[in-house]
């Protein structure tokens, strides 16, 4: 595997709405990115994605964009992301845009076009699509629920959109709609961004033509989810190529891929070292225990899941590429609220899952408040939630038959909101986000959980991440931690991630009690130095007999092994 600029680096993804507001409008701006720029430097950022910040009708937040070209006034001026872009260079940090171009906002000039003139050359860059028999050419559902086709209005045509009516999907297999993006996206790379977080990407290839593709519906309302046709929509590596090759390549973007559903067999086109992005996020977690049925039937899933989940992961990418580690996101639940059990969590148990995900081999990602241990709202009704997919969700648990109370539950769970909340700076009133009202709700538990008090505590999570990270970078270990091969450790022992990080002469072992019990473990060989530790000391009967507390986690030096082998007392 080649090595690559950032590989040994450490990536945060900033929701611009919010993030921080410098105007008290109580919607987050760039200038707020701006001016908490150090902050993320003192916490040892190198990559940010910012989430789309273009000009927009916010029907999804941002991800249905009017105009690729400029930034939508709410966030500021496209003068306000030059200074980002410099003023990040200024500290040696790396810029990325999200890229959206599975769809744009139907309020985009071209859509518009392609509405007055459904049989013209603009229509042809979504897909309009004639009516089979007075219906819909077929029974997709769209991510975000009921069919992915909608009358042009004044015709008999239907035009495409996966997610929301107000997102119509691009049509990728026309040419001049490429060409298109890909100009839009080298007027970005010129402007100095280091590269793009590239949305819902895998959409792109349609199974085609649609009428073929009717399946057997999946839920009472006759339709089927969208991701079903993904399976029979081949050649989206042609797509992917010819971007990587015409805009990437020449500018030696860094990319990362949100792609989901592909074919495990087909991750080195995706992220080896000729792949069509730098890497991927891994979704493993997020969408383990999915249900078919919507978010109300879904599995909340475990700690031993989650740890099979990572090392699935981990054995895959082994020899191709780097995924990128996540535990949350702008589209997921808090992490910290999601993989711990509800009453066992804590700031020890929330290092825990950092040092797990930090310690794995990829590019770790933390998204905004993550590093604060942010957790998800507490709902009081389906009134306070903003977001479309969690609107959506609630109306197939109640069609479901699930009560208000019993639909709520189900929904806040998963819902997109818990992570949209404002970042909580401090404790002051709308927890230093915004002098307005904010956009949303501020999570309750500002006045403990906030970056002002984390800052000035050794022991906080904040501090904590900053250790991670710092040790990530350290010279002595960075080339192990970064490249070293990761190879579990007492793999069957329920709720103990445990693994190797083996480099050239250097053996780290990861030792992560994921439960509320202690245990005692035998190490393979003895230990030399404690590198992190996520509770002030270690018990240790010898330097090959380690006591761990309930949620401890530790990074051990181990002395050189010879070879591996299990032990537990
Ligand atoms: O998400 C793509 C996607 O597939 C989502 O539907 C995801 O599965 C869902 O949000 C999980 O709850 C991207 C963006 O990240 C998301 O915010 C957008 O809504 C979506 O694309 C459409 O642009």
């Amino acid at each position: 595997m080649q090595k690559k600029w950032w590989h040994g680096k450490t990536a945060y993804q900033i929701y611009p709405k919010s993030f921080r507001d410098t105007t008290g409008s109580g919607v987050g701006d760039l200038r707020g990115v701006i001016q908490k720029l150090d902050y993320l430097k003192e916490l040892g950022i190198d990559i940010i994605w910012l989430s789309p910040c273009y000009p927009s009708p916010m029907a999804d937040q941002g991800y249905d964009i009017s105009d690729y070209y400029a930034i939508d006034p709410r966030f500021g001026t496209m003068e306000d992301m030059e200074t980002l872009i410099a003023e990040a260079k200024k500290r040696e940090m790396y810029v990325l845009m999200d890229l959206v171009v599975n769809h744009c906002s139907d309020e985009h000039e071209w859509f518009q076009k392609a509405l007055q003139e459904p049989d013209g050359k603009y229509a042809k860059y979504f897909y309009f699509e004639d009516a089979v028999d007075g219906h819909a050419p077929n029974n997709w559902r769209s991510y975000f629920g009921g069919s992915v086709w909608e009358p042009v209005p004044g015709t008999d045509k239907y035009y495409l959109h996966l997610f929301h009516k107000k997102q119509p999907d691009l049509n990728w297999e026309n040419r001049e709609l490429r060409q298109k993006l890909y100009q839009m996206m080298r007027w970005w790379l010129d402007k100095g961004l280091a590269g793009f977080r590239i949305d819902a990407i895998i959409n792109i290839k349609k199974a085609l033509p649609f009428a073929k593709y009717n399946y057997p519906a999946d839920r009472d309302d006759g339709l089927v989810a969208v991701t079903r046709m993904l399976k029979d929509a081949v050649g989206i590596g042609d797509f992917l190529s010819e971007m990587r090759d015409q805009v990437f390549k020449p500018y030696d973007a860094f990319t990362v891929g949100e792609v989901f559903n592909i074919k495990e067999s087909e991750l080195e086109h995706f992220i080896g070292d000729n792949g069509y992005f730098s890497t991927m996020f891994d979704f493993r977690e997020t969408t383990f225990g999915e249900s078919p049925k919507g978010w109300y039937d879904s599995h909340h899933i475990t700690p031993e899941e989650f740890k099979r989940c990572c090392y699935a992961s981990q054995r895959l990418a082994r020899h191709t590429g780097f995924l990128s580690n996540i535990i949350e996101n702008h589209d997921e639940p808090r992490g910290v609220s999601r993989y711990i059990p509800a009453q066992d969590l804590s700031e020890t148990s929330k290092k825990l899952l950092s040092t797990v995900s930090f310690m794995l081999r990829g590019l770790p990602w933390i998204y905004q408040g993550q590093e604060l241990g942010m957790e998800n709202l507490p709902f009081a009704s389906i009134d306070e939630v903003d977001d479309v997919n969690t609107l959506d969700e609630y109306k197939v648990a109640r069609d479901a038959g699930l009560s208000e109370t019993e639909a709520l539950t189900a929904v806040s769970f998963f819902s997109r909101d818990n992570a949209r909340t404002p970042f909580q700076w401090d404790d002051s009133g709308s927890a230093g986000f915004t002098a307005g009202t904010p956009w949303l709700r501020v999570n309750p538990n500002y006045t403990r959980i906030n970056a002002k008090e984390q800052k000035s505590r050794k022991d906080s999570l904040f501090s904590y991440y900053k250790a991670l990270i710092a040790l990530r970078k350290h010279p002595a270990y960075a080339d192990t931690i970064v490249y070293g091969a990761f190879e579990p450790f007492m793999e069957d022992n329920e709720n103990l991630m445990a693994f190797f990080r083996k480099g050239d002469g250097q053996t780290l072992l990861v030792l992560a009690n994921y439960r509320k019990e202690s245990r005692t473990l035998t190490l393979p060989s003895p230990y030399r130095n404690v590198l992190l530790n996520n509770l002030g000391s270690l018990v240790s009967e010898s330097d090959t007999h380690v006591t761990l507390k309930g949620y401890q986690a530790v990074v051990l030096e181990l002395a050189q092994l010879q070879h591996t082998e299990d032990g537990q007392s």
